[in-house]
């Protein structure tokens, strides 16, 4: 190259003024394939929305959850609840729970009335487990399982449910269970968001795993127009209660 200074010069100038053209051009295209993406995510967020709520609307129900001195509460969850007790929208999900390496996993389970939770004993090793609950929601006794079984157990009532195994004193869980689909795990901000709410009467509530905290529940109004703002408000249990 350095055997021709000139040429090496053009050259230079060649390829920068070709740069500069490839970078006009890159930009363009880049522009242009920039606007395909967007025009393709619009229409992919029509057809999500119209695949969404099909021919019937349903609403999105938001907000936060304000807890009483402002107290740090985790593992909550905000739900609705039909306003004249009908059960709308059931999912008869069913769940499962590990026993491996004497834990139950996962731990904490939300499950919509109706529901079931199959416990597996996938130990390696020959280790006998047991799932017991006296919650007042769903009592229940699997009895002794061995490695290798699966005990599915109904839970037709909502409410908390925590289950222990009687073999192994440090192994416990629950399952949450809510009347309905419409639940949203709060976030470590306080918020939540419940969408695809079919329209209709609800009465918002919230599960709080504190025992010495309740909320307040309060009845919502959904349409196909989004209910934002709301407060959930989580406050101490009166004495007696
Ligand atoms: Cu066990």
């Amino acid at each position: 190259m350095r055997a021709n200074q000139d040429i090496e010069y053009e050259s230079v100038q060649i390829s920068c003024s070709y740069s500069k053209r490839a970078d006009y051009l890159g930009y363009r295209a880049f522009g242009l394939v920039a606007m395909r993406i967007t025009t393709a995510s619009a229409s992919l967020a029509v057809l999500l929305s119209v695949l969404a709520f099909g021919e019937t609307a349903a609403g999105t129900v938001s907000g936060h959850v304000q807890v009483e001195d402002n107290k740090a509460l985790s593992n909550i969850i905000v739900y609705l609840e039909s306003a004249n007790g009908t059960r709308t929208g059931q999912v008869h999900a069913k769940r499962r729970v590990s026993q491996k390496g004497r834990e139950f996993a996962p731990d904490r389970v939300v499950l919509v009335q109706g529901g079931e939770v199959a416990f597996v004993n996938d130990e390696e090793k020959e280790i006998d487990h047991n799932v017991f609950s006296l919650s007042e929601v769903r009592q229940f006794d699997i009895g002794l399982a061995q490695r290798g079984s699966v005990n599915e157990v109904t839970f037709p009532e909502a409410g908390e449910v925590k289950y222990y195994c009687s073999v192994h004193k440090n192994m416990e869980g629950v399952v949450v269970v809510v009347p309905t689909p419409y639940f949203a795990h709060v976030d470590d901000s306080g918020r939540f968001r419940i969408e695809n709410v079919p329209p209709g009467d609800w009465v918002i509530k919230a599960y709080v795993a504190h025992h010495r905290y309740v909320s307040e529940p309060f009845p919502v109004s959904v349409s196909d127009a989004p209910l934002d703002g709301l407060v959930v408000a989580v406050v101490k249990k009166k004495r007696g209660k």
